[in-house]
């Protein structure tokens, strides 16, 4: 059966591959599994039909048969226990690989995310400048740490596992603000997963849809919602 997943309809990352359905389509093509995509307005997004697929109305949501999935984790961990390729067949290096995953979402990511609210949703804010280095500073004691254990390995605990891809994910949401450049090895070990050809094909099939609009408009509205629930 082939799986729906739902993305933005217009992106508001311009085809920048940082919305949580670039790591379930990627999931998707590791285990060379294809999908259809169904793209959703913000309107839809918070209409009866998807709310009840997503309790948040958000992205993405994954449909297959009577299944219904929300939450990228939990897709992603769906796509990697049902086929081969993302989690190891050996039982302690699976559980280690899950580990992974949780703490790319659980750790890594929060910080992560209060800059990004910090950046786009309280700028206006007369505290922001003193904010802002406090909260880039939580993310580099993150990424110390990471960087620490990833040492000069390719990926976090042996072969590339569906740990790794949440946590290049999860670090793609800093491009663009120098900080993951401070960390040689993290921006190699990212640069490798894009590199992967399954990244490729994920990236290249999410569409740049959009429209010339202020798309900064459209990431506040994104983001102005998801830090509500994440
Ligand atoms: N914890 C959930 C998960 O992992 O699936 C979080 C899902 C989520 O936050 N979805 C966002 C969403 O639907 C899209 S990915 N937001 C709309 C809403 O809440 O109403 C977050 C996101 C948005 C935009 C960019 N961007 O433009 O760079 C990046 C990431």
């Amino acid at each position: 059966m082939i799986p729906t997943i739902t993305a933005f309809e217009r992106s508001p990352d311009r085809g920048r591959g940082l919305a949580r359905d670039m790591r379930v389509r990627w999931a998707l093509e590791e285990v060379g599994q294809p999908y259809k995509v169904r793209l959703v307005s913000f309107k839809a997004m918070n209409e009866p039909a998807h709310r009840a697929l997503h309790p948040f109305g958000q992205i993405p949501t994954y449909e297959e048969g009577d299944l219904a999935l929300f939450e990228s984790g939990a897709i992603v961990f769906h796509i990697a226990e049902r086929h081969g390729g993302l989690l190891p067949d050996d039982g302690n290096a699976r559980a280690r690989a899950i580990s992974w995953m949780f703490a790319a979402l659980n750790t890594v990511e929060p910080p992560i995310l209060e800059r990004q609210t910090a950046v786009l949703l309280e700028r206006d804010e007369t505290w922001h400048e003193q904010r802002l280095p406090m909260v880039e500073d939580r993310i580099r004691d993150r990424l110390g740490e990471l960087s620490g254990r990833l040492g000069d390995a390719d990926w976090l605990d042996g072969a590339f596992s569906a740990g790794d891809l949440m946590m290049v994910h999860v670090l793609l949401r800093l491009s663009g603000s120098g900080i993951l450049d401070e960390y040689s090895n993290l921006s190699a070990y990212v640069a490798r997963g894009e590199a992967r050809p399954a990244y490729k094909r994920a990236f290249a099939a999410q569409p740049a849809v959009f429209t010339g609009k202020s798309t900064d408009r459209l990431m506040r509205a994104a983001l102005g919602r998801t830090c509500s629930n994440d």
